[in-house]
């Protein structure tokens, strides 16, 4: 009891010293106080064990200025959402939002930057989706990669992750690269062709 008592007691006061005795050692109370509180384990610090959860806070709904912080900032996305909208430069569909650099790079360069804006190559799933992306399309008028690759078996293409494909859009005869195509376009008509990944391509992300 001593030793956990003096284990808690340093760890509170320095936050900087390990405590060695594990078995009677026990990490600092959880953090009280957000909403999902009861769902936080109490903190590790150093290697000492888990420390007990903090207590639960408030619902978020019954903290009022955590409630007025939240409608401020859905109206002013909101209206950031409706300038890229008016600009065109962003579409929304569903929960996804499409955006273009405008830039014709290869399959790799396009995934790439998509990546690192924090989003991925867009990838039409259903016809809502298809059409909002060949909305964009249009406009640039250039045709643009897809996120969707051949997978080790020819004719079968799957999304980024792996999962094979679930709607499509190919042209007629299409695909007809056998292997040989392992990237997908999109024509200016809406319509899937797989195509080599090395040519440029017009570049469109969902977020
Ligand atoms: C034609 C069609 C396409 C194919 C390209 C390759 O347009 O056969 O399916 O991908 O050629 O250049
Ligand atoms: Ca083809």
């Amino acid at each position: 009891m001593l030793s956990y008592t003096f284990c808690v007691i340093a760890a509170v006061a320095t936050f900087l010293v390990p405590c060695h005795a594990q078995d009677k050692c026990t990490g600092i109370l959880g953090l009280p106080g957000t909403p999902r509180a009861n769902e936080l384990p109490g903190r590790d610090r150093g290697d000492c064990l888990r420390g007990e959860p903090g207590p639960p806070g408030l619902p978020a709904s019954f903290d009022t200025a955590l409630r007025k912080v939240l409608i401020s900032l859905k109206h002013r996305l909101a209206r950031l959402e409706g300038v890229l909208a008016l600009n065109a430069k962003i579409t929304e569909v569903g929960e996804k939002i499409l955006a273009s650099n405008g830039r014709e790079v290869n399959f790799a360069s396009a995934l790439k930057s998509c990546e690192e804006a924090g989003g991925t190559l867009a990838t039409p799933m259903n016809e809502e989706e298809n059409k909002a992306i060949l909305g964009i399309v249009k406009q640039y008028n250039r045709y643009a990669y897809l996120g969707i690759k051949e997978s080790e078996t020819a004719g079968q293409f799957t999304y980024m992750n792996g999962i094979p494909v679930n709607y499509t859009k190919w042209r007629q005869y299409e695909p007809n690269g056998k292997g040989t195509e392992k990237c997908v376009e999109m024509y200016t008509d809406g319509g899937w062709n797989d195509r080599k990944c090395n040519l440029y391509r017009l570049t469109i992300c969902e977020f």
